[in-house]
């Protein structure tokens, strides 16, 4: 090895060189890493080594770095300025229905429709109310009086009675179930009993029938009838007590089976057609019709509800009957006439259930009574 070369090598002091490099031409240079085309000099092969050179010169600066890895992100800015407004949307889609709405006004009435069915029969409805007396078929009396086809006839002749205002002695009357007792007991008066007319009827009940205090019938046994009463008098107190006067045909139908005793009266059970005088009605157990009425025949004669002209005679009933028989003539001046009925306790022959007389005015009084129906 040439010495200035290697003195060079080892005399710099060259403190950066690890290697010696020698080229194929034998040239030596020291580097840091020797090229392809060069050995590396092992020193040691030479038994040499210098000391260590002097600092070298500043090399030159290396090349870049590679890029180094992205940094860590900035704080949000600041929010900027509102932007324009954008163009107008598309139409949404439908929404959901709304509520129901109230309803509305009644239409108009329809055209009647077509009749219907008939429908089925009603309840049978309650019993209506008892008819009139006299009209329907009664098949029962009042205690006062008994059944005559569909009539309530009086069993008794009628007495006539002041009740001085007695409101249940009234009350009894009209049901007829007011009794001697209980008229006696409630202070009532009888009027015109038919053995001597006393007391006689007052002016408040006169003769006209245009009363002013009310009289009232009953019928009632065991006491003496009333007579001496016209037909006016009769009439009203019928009408007070509820009742009216029986018809000429109602009077003919309950005498029907009487007995006539004609002037066989024997005092005590027959009816009283010969006597000194009338008897308590009632009192004659055989004068009974075959419905149950007493003193058809006899006792005080009866006013019936018929007018007809004022008969001018009596004649008879031929060979019929023996009662006496009025309807004759007519009185074309005398007013008109009312029928009585019967006969009284001194006609004899001439009572009996065909006794009839229309000669006597309705304003006549005498023996006559009455007696009333429903
Ligand atoms: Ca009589
Ligand atoms: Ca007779």
């Amino acid at each position: 090895m040439p010495a200035v070369s290697l003195a060079l090598l080892v005399g710099a002091g060259d403190v950066h060189a690890d290697l010696v490099c020698r080229s194929k031409k034998g040239a030596l240079s020291e580097r840091t890493a020797c090229n392809k085309k060069e050995t590396v000099l092992d020193l040691s092969s030479i038994g040499l080594v210098g000391p260590t050179g002097l600092t070298g010169p500043v090399g030159a600066d290396g090349a870049a770095g590679p890029t180094g890895p992205q940094g860590l992100a900035g704080p949000t800015g600041p929010q900027g300025p509102a932007g324009a407004d954008g163009a107008v949307g598309p139409t949404g889609p439908q929404g959901p229905a709304g509520p129901t709405g109230p309803q509305g006004l009644a239409g108009a009435d329809g055209a009647a429709g077509p009749t219907g069915p008939q429908g089925l029969a009603g309840p049978t409805g309650p019993a209506g109310p008892q008819g009139p007396p006299g009209v329907g078929p009664l098949t029962t009396c009042p205690p006062d009086s008994v059944n005559v086809g569909p009539t309530c006839v009086d069993t008794y002749e009628a007495s006539v009675w002041d009740l001085h205002g007695n409101a249940t002695l009234l009350s009894q009357v009209k049901a007829g179930t007011v009794t001697l007792s209980d008229l006696a007991g409630g202070g009532a008066t009888q009027v015109s009993a038919s053995s001597d007319c006393t007391p006689a009827f007052p002016a408040s009940f006169d003769g006209t029938g245009n009363w002013t205090a009310p009289l009232y019938a009953v019928s009632v046994a065991g006491v003496d009838p009333t007579a001496c009463a016209t037909w006016f008098q009769a009439e009203q107190a019928c009408r007070l007590s509820g009742k009216r006067l029986l018809t000429n045909q109602e009077w003919q139908a309950a005498a029907a089976g009487t007995p006539d005793p004609g002037s066989a009266d024997d005092g005590s059970t027959t009816c009283v057609t010969n006597s000194a005088g009338p008897a308590n009605t009632g009192s004659r157990s055989n004068c009974k019709s075959n419905w149950g009425a007493f003193d058809m025949v006899g006792n005080v004669w009866e006013w019936v509800a018929d007018w007809v002209p004022h008969s001018t005679a009596c004649a008879s009933w031929g060979g019929f009957s023996d009662d006496v028989m009025c309807l004759v003539g007519a009185d074309t001046t005398g007013g008109p006439g009312a029928l009585f009925r019967g006969g009284d306790w001194s006609d004899r022959a001439d009572a009996g259930v065909f006794a009839v007389v229309p000669s006597g005015s309705p304003t006549v009084s005498g023996a006559i009574g009455f007696r009333c129906a429903r």
